[in-house]
């Protein structure tokens, strides 16, 4: 699921960097060759209606959390960013998902979930507050997930700075990981942008191209970059993995 980004994209909520003119006309050819991306590695692509009004609504990622066939509609911690659930609500029940939601007082960001098998990792910081990660846990725990609430002080959301190889392994930028302990298996990479994976499939792992080292390394370890440049997305704290929600429950 993706979602093209509005003519408001520039003005997108900055936290932790300073804030560099976003070129929105290379921003959309960037996300163009995102989604074919996605298409020629196999994905169907399924587009969310524009959400003209709404800046960082291309970051879909965070709007929804899917586990088994129930989509869970965040609550997203920026106030600025809450009218982006409507459209999404109505995508994911099109799709099939059961769906339920995150209510007041809780908040949550789908950035701060990272799934590996049937265990959920919530990063608890910035975005999601105490009350999401407990909502979180009365939803998909009856349906088998494993929830660990895990800290994040240092950057945006738990995956900004994390994700998982095929395997399970995480891999992090350890400087900015608060706990690393915290994962069975960890493995510092490089680069910051260089934590953020999206599984394509087989040993393929779509990176963002400022990334240049840890696509090196994964490459040596087996693994099959596939590089997109997200230069724009970049400047407003977004990654790879924002930029679309992975389906394959719902699909399975
Ligand atoms: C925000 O501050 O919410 C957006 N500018 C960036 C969101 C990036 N999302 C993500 O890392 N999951």
């Amino acid at each position: 699921m993706i979602r093209r980004p509005g003519p408001r994209l520039a003005e997108g909520i900055l936290t932790r960097k300073e804030r560099s003119p976003v070129d929105v006309r290379l921003a959309l050819h960037q996300w163009e060759t995102y989604a074919a991306t996605l298409r020629s590695h196999g994905w169907e692509t399924v587009e969310v209606e524009r959400a003209e009004e709404c800046p960082d609504s291309v970051f879909i990622e965070d709007t929804v959390v899917v586990f088994r066939n129930v989509a869970l509609i965040t609550r997203p911690g920026a106030r600025a960013r809450r009218a982006e659930t409507v459209g999404v609500e109505q995508a994911v029940a099109r799709l099939g998902a059961s769906v339920n939601w995150v209510w007041e007082p809780g908040t949550l960001d789908g950035g701060d979930v990272l799934k590996i098998g049937d265990t959920l990792y919530v990063g608890r910081g910035g975005r999601t507050n105490a009350a999401g990660v407990q909502q979180l846990r009365a939803a998909f725990e009856p349906l088998g997930a494993r929830v660990v609430a895990v800290p994040v002080a240092q950057v945006l959301h738990l995956k900004s700075a994390l994700t998982a190889l095929p395997d399970g392994t995480v891999i992090g930028y350890a400087p900015l990981v608060d706990q690393p302990s915290l994962f069975p298996r960890f493995l510092p990479v490089p680069e910051e942008t260089g934590s953020q994976v999206v599984l394509l499939g087989g040993n393929k792992l779509l990176m963002a191209a400022s990334a240049p080292k840890t696509a090196e390394l994964l490459a040596e370890l087996g693994h099959e970059p596939v590089i997109v440049d997200i230069s724009e997305f970049e400047k407003l704290e977004g990654g790879v993995t924002c930029l679309s929600v992975r389906l394959r429950e719902l699909y399975a």
